[in-house]
This record gives C-alpha cells, sequence and structure tokens, in this order.
C-alpha cells in the first residue's frame, strides 16, 4: 500500500532522531554537552510524519522539546551537534543550545524554552506568508508544534482565535504526550476535549490516537494541500504520543511514581520505528543504519574539532541590529 521509498524515507528520519538522541544520552555524563535536553524518545513518529509532506521552504516552529523536529525537517546535524556542544560552529552560533535549534535556510523558524510562547510568534509568521503569498503567488505554510502543555497557555487560545479570523496558513500540531513534566494530564484538565475546544473557534481539527506515521503523515498531507491551494486555515491536529525518557536529562525514569508501566509497555508495543524496520528488507535496512551511523559520527567529529565562540562575542546577537 505504501511505497518502499516512503517506508525507507519515514524509517531512516526515525531511526536518525532516536539513534541521535540515545548517543547524546550516552555521552551527557562527560559534560561535552553544555545545555539541558529534552528528548524525543519515544514521539519520532510524528515529527518524521508531519514533516515529510513539507517543503524546504514551509515553515516549522517548536518547543524546547525540538530535536525530532529540527531532524525531520532536514536540520544541518553537524550545526545541531555544535550547538549542543556549545561551539560556534553551532546553528546558533553555540550561545542557545538544545531548546533553541534554528535553521531559517531549512525553515526552522526556532524555539524557546518557555511554554506556549512559540505559538503567537509563529502564528504572525503565518500572517507575513499569507501577506507574501500575495506577490509571489506562492503559498508556503507555517507549521507550529507544541505540547498538551501548551495549550493551557492563554497566547494558545488568543492564536487559535486570532489564525481562525484570518484565515492562516497554518498547521497547529499538538504533541500530546499526556505529561507536563510530572504531571498527567487527568491532574491538569477537566476534559481531554481538546479538539472540541478548539474546534469552537471554528477550526477544522483531527486527533489521531494511535501514533500512526502513516496516518499522522497522510493527514497532514491532506492539510498542507488545503491549506497551500484553498486559502483556507488554520487546521488543527492533536496526535497522541509518549515520551519515553526523563522531561529533561538522559535518564529512564520509568521507576519514578508519576509513570504508568502499563501506559509505557503499550506504547512500546506501538513502536513506529520498529513497525517500519519490518516492512523493509534487510539490506536497505543495513544501509539506513549505517547512513545514520556515519551522519552522527560525522556531526560527533565536527562538533568536537569546532572552536568555541569568541568572548568578544559575547553580546553579539542579544538585542536586533
Ligand atoms: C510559561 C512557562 N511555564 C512553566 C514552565 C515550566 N515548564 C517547562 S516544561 C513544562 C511542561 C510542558 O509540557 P508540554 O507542553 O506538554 O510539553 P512536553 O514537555 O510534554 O513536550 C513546564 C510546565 C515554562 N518553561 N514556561
Amino acid at each position: 500500500m505504501y511505497t518502499q521509498e516512503l517506508v525507507a524515507r519515514l524509517y531512516k528520519r526515525m531511526s536518525l532522531i532516536r539513534r541521535f538522541e540515545l548517543r547524546l544520552a550516552e555521552i551527557y555524563h562527560t559534560d561535552a554537552i553544555k545545555s539541558p535536553v529534552h528528548l524525543s524518545v519515544g514521539q519520532e513518529s510524528i515529527a518524521a510524519a508531519v514533516c515529510d509532506p513539507l517543503d524546504q521552504g514551509d515553515m516549522v516552529s517548536n518547543t524546547y522539546r525540538c530535536h525530532a523536529t529540527y531532524i525531520a525537517k532536514g536540520g544541518d546535524l553537524n550545526e545541531m551537534m555544535a550547538e549542543l556542544y556549545g561551539k560556534a560552529t553551532g546553528c546558533a552560533g553555540g550561545k542557545a543550545g538544545s531548546m533553541h535549534l534554528v535553521d531559517i535556510k531549512k525553515g526552522i523558524l526556532g524555539a524557546s524554552a518557555v511554554v506556549g510562547t512559540t505559538i503567537p510568534v509563529a502564528t504572525g509568521y503565518a500572517l507575513a506568508l499569507k501577506r507574501e503569498a500575495k506577490t509571489t503567488g506562492h503559498q508556503r505554510i507555517m507549521v507550529s508544534v507544541f505540547g498538551d502543555g501548551g495549550t493551557e497557555e492563554g497566547c494558545f487560545y488568543e492564536s487559535m482565535n486570532f489564525a481562525a479570523l484570518h484565515q492562516l496558513p497554518i498547521l497547529y500540531v499538538c504533541e500530546n504526550n499526556r505529561l507536563a513534566i510530572h504531571t498527567p494530564l487527568e491532574k491538569r484538565w477537566a476534559t481531554d476535549k481538546l479538539c472540541e475546544r478548539v474546534a469552537t473557534y471554528g477550526i477544522e481539527t483531527h486527533k489521531i490516537t494511535t501514533a500512526d506515521v502513516f496516518e499522522v503523515r497522510d493527514t497532514v498531507a491532506k492539510a498542507v494541500n488545503q491549506l497551500r491551494h484553498a486559502g483556507k486555515g488554520p487546521i488543527f491536529l492533536e496526535c497522541a504520543t509518549y515520551r519515553w525518557l526523563e522531561h529533561v536529562g538522559p535518564r529512564d525514569d520509568h521507576d519514578d511514581p508519576y509513570r504508568d508501566l502499563e501506559e509505557y509497555q503499550h506504547w512500546k508495543e506501538n513502536d513506529q520505528i520498529v513497525r517500519l524496520a519490518k516492512m523493509l528488507d534487510a539490506a536497505t535496512l543495513q544501509q539506513l543504519e549505517d547512513e545514520i551511523t556515519a551522519e552522527i559520527s560525522t556531526a560527533e567529529a565536527f562538533a568536537e574539532k569546532s572552536p568555541y565562540p569568541a568572548a568578544e562575542e559575547l553580546f553579539a546577537h542579544v538585542y536586533a541590529n
């Protein structure tokens, strides 16, 4: 039903994200990485599926848990690793770290550690893209990715209203892992009818509970097509997913009381990387894994040999020129 090319492409993106992050977890104790890391292990299928139908000119914004969309949107791996190492060759000059990955030429708008704040910024960017299309004749799309916690911020609802009123070319994607640090959804929301809440703003919504990489990709492809050609937005997508490692840091925290082992087991059995590996022949799989190994070790070597930023760089890029 799905072409081998698509399966291989999605598999490679998901596996690259996971193996890159698991490598970070391995080297984290050495202090080579100079910033906290919020890993997406277990959540890879959403970023891979969301970014696959996008063009390079389309934009993505994310939160501090931004490694997955950065990689899935084609962000430069060497610059990403160098940024984590705090090196001058990093995507933000080595001064921003893991929570602020950016690559404008690849359509990665940047991220923020402050929950919810990227949502209005992405909404404003979508307004700019709508205006730009009037002169270029080509509608670029904005995709704003955030967690369930982001939807608890007032600016989320202000953004929904503004985007709906102005029919902006933006796809909102909520990665709903049901956790905000250690607090599960049941202790934060009176009802989990998120799509119903958003729909009251006059926004088309979709909810995917399976994290099925093909289902998410197909839904996003249709949404992108509609935003690009029908001139009607926004669209809201809620994707269920699950974070396998601790909120921040490299540790597996399944012994912590806030975790539900049965839930974790359910998600492990639904691992889209394992699923897609079974759809590929052994030679293709080996080739993809070899490519990933090479890309990660090239990035690591690049980061290691890069210099730290010069002292006089300290105050550069603090204010807009
Ligand atoms: C405005 C604001 N409030 C609180 C925090 C502290 N904080 C950091 S991460 C987080 C949880 C956010 O959860 P969610 O948006 O679901 O994203 P996830 O970590 O699950 O990807 C909180 C409350 C913050 N960074 N910013």
